[in-house]
């Protein structure tokens, strides 16, 4: 990069500054400088763009101009307690929001987020990384900079894995279409990307603005007509079709349309665990959450008893198949995602999921009504608590669903949080938030904080094990500063139950903290210590009436005790392991 490419706004401005004189020489390059912008109020003016309104981050040395450009812009700075839950947070913000970003300092920070990208990267959640990284002239030969691991690129490479796109911004001349090319993959793969600004250069005005011609993406019109038309008459010709919906629905944004096909052609509809609460789940199509033999038994057997299986958005993950206990055909199966079209044994290349989708929400094919399962609405149960008698999972749960209304949003964490939300009712969409294939403990708690800056309106329902929340239940801090009031339930079993029911050991216990004083720590919210069914009832009433702040239930838990989900799962995972004789297994 040649220095005669770039002009430094902080001398400029100074010399644009009404009432002041201005250098002879430095007058012209003032006057067009004020008109251009830097890399970071480009960037900057990109995300706002986009719909960018949070920026989750902890700053550092290395990104502080850019942190400093960000708070003086329209885009909030969200500080978090650690880097992970910034990127937990960015993820659950993009979930709701449609784009996320996160903001971090070099190698401490960005390989801290790792993680949490990755998660969002499995799960096709849009996130825009962006990382400060040291300065290029002041990159001396091997010099050794603070925070460097091996080479200055380290930290992108490893980015590069995690991605759909990187640039680090360091010629300024092609620095704007770098961030068009690089955020644009983000929206249209709804993965994440990285972005590295090398501390020169965030303030360095380019010559020439050159923002990137944006692509449109089509897809091939006969191709498409003849998917259309394939899957039009597999259709019209199947006695009992079904839909399984993913998560891919959700993120393109194709909910109406798809529950459009539905209605029109009377097909019962499930969803996959990550695509839980895509479309309402008290639609009379809605059948229930398809996990092959680790689910409810009306969608397995709408499922597997279908003559023809609309797959939209749907990924073919092994939680999503029950641990590969799903029984399709795949003569039978339409599977449509961004990534693909295949129908039945052959492929269509150049079809987009959203063009596919609209056509078919256009036809009729004809479908003859069905007798649907007869499903029974738990939500309508009141529940009745029974005096000095501990809570288990079980009932935990039938409370929580008793309480679900349409401003909640539900967040689980893994473990059988995950497992037994699976069975909640979902009243709308896009409610039920969890890291259901990553399946990455400490995402819920910091989500929390990412739903509630993307929708102030909502309520976070937070379900959290013990173990998930010792690794991020902290965030709580931040959320308690921001005023936010989630309604957390600390599912408090002493330590990895879904781990003591593959393989049990010590390797499984955790310190039994009293989650309900850490209102005490951090300065507010509410707390509950919660062990019978009375407990229960008075401390979920007080915290739905708490709007001020957060609330923290420490429900404890039978070690032993788990869901009917979870006691499905775990058995199947210990016969994976070849261990079927440990499954339930308690230690002495
Ligand atoms: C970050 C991370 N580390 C480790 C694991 C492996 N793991 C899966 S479930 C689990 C136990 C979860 O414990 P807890 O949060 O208390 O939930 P519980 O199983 O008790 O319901 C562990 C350690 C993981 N999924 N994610
Ligand atoms: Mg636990």
């Amino acid at each position: 990069v040649k220095e005669t490419s770039v002009v430094r706004t902080d001398k400029a401005s100074k010399l644009v500054r009404p009432g002041r004189s201005r250098g002879r020489n430095a007058q012209p390059v003032a006057r067009n400088a004020r008109k251009r912008r830097t890399i970071s109020q480009y960037l900057i003016d990109r995300l706002y763009q986009l719909g960018i309104r949070h920026v989750f981050g902890i700053p550092g040395d290395y990104v502080l101009g850019f942190y400093d450009q960000l708070c003086k812009s329209r885009i909030e700075v969200v500080g978090t307690t650690r880097e992970d839950c910034a990127g937990f947070a960015a993820d659950a913000y993009a979930r709701i929001h449609g784009l996320g970003a996160v903001c971090v300092t070099y190698c401490v920070g960005g390989l801290s987020v790792v993680n949490s990208v990755a998660g969002a990267y499995a799960e096709k959640s849009p996130l825009v990384v962006i990382s400060g990284a040291p300065g290029l002239r002041e990159r001396g030969r091997n010099a050794l900079l603070h925070h460097k691991v091996r080479d200055f690129d380290t930290q992108r490479q490893v980015f590069e894995k995690i991605t759909v796109a990187n640039a680090a911004l360091e010629d300024p001349l092609t620095a704007f279409r770098e961030i068009d090319r690089v955020v644009e993959a983000s929206v249209r793969y709804k993965r994440p990307v990285y972005l590295e600004l090398p501390r020169d250069r965030a303030d360095v005005v380019p010559l020439h603005e050159s923002p990137m011609t944006p692509i449109t993406w089509r897809s091939d019109a006969k191709e498409l007509s003849e998917a259309i038309d394939e899957t039009s008459s597999m259709l019209a010709d199947s006695k009992r079709p079904v839909m399984l919906i993913g998560v891919e629905a959700h993120r393109f944004g194709l909910q109406d349309l798809v529950v459009q096909i539905a209605e029109k052609n009377h097909i019962p509809m499930c969803s996959t665990l990550l695509g839980k609460s895509v479309v309402s789940e008290s639609h009379p199509l809605y059948v229930g959450v398809y996990e092959g033999a680790m689910g409810r038994e009306a969608p397995r057997k709408i499922i597997e008893d279908a003559d023809c299986v609309l797959m939209i958005g749907t990924f073919m993950t092994d939680i999503n198949l029950g641990i590969y206990t799903a029984q399709l055909d795949p003569a039978h199966c339409i599977c449509a995602t961004s990534e693909d079209l295949r129908i039945r044994h052959h492929h269509y290349h150049d079809v987009l999921l959203t063009d596919f989708v609209k056509e078919l929400a256009k036809r009729t094919f004809g479908c003859a009504k069905q007798a649907l399962p007869e499903i029974e609405d738990r939500r309508l149960k009141a529940f009745e608590p029974r005096s000095d008698t501990p809570v288990t999972v079980k009932r935990l749960f039938q409370k929580v669903n008793a309480i679900l209304t349409e401003e909640m949003v539900v967040i689980c964490d893994v473990g059988d949080a995950l497992f037994a939300g699976a069975d909640l009712t979902m009243l709308r969409r896009t409610e039920f938030l969890a890291p259901a294939y990553y399946t990455s403990m400490g995402f819920a708690v910091p989500a929390a904080l990412g739903v509630l800056c993307a929708d102030p309106r909502c309520r976070p329902i937070v379900l959290v094990g013990d173990g998930a929340f010792q690794m991020t239940g902290m965030e709580l801090s931040t959320i308690f500063r921001r005023g936010l009031a989630p309604i957390v339930i600390v599912l408090n079993n002493k330590g990895y139950s879904t781990e003591r029911f593959i393989l049990d050991g010590p390797f499984n216990d955790i310190g039994n903290w009293a989650y309900h004083k850490i209102p005490e720590l951090i300065g507010g919210g509410w707390g509950f210590e919660v062990r019978t069914e009375t407990d229960l009832v008075k401390a979920v009433d007080a915290a739905l009436a708490n709007r001020d702040s957060f609330s923290l239930l420490n429900v404890h838990l039978d070690p032993y005790d788990r869901s009917e989900a979870m006691d499905r799962l775990t058995r199947r995972l210990a016969q994976q392991l070849g261990n079927s004789s440990a499954a339930g297994r308690r230690r002495s």
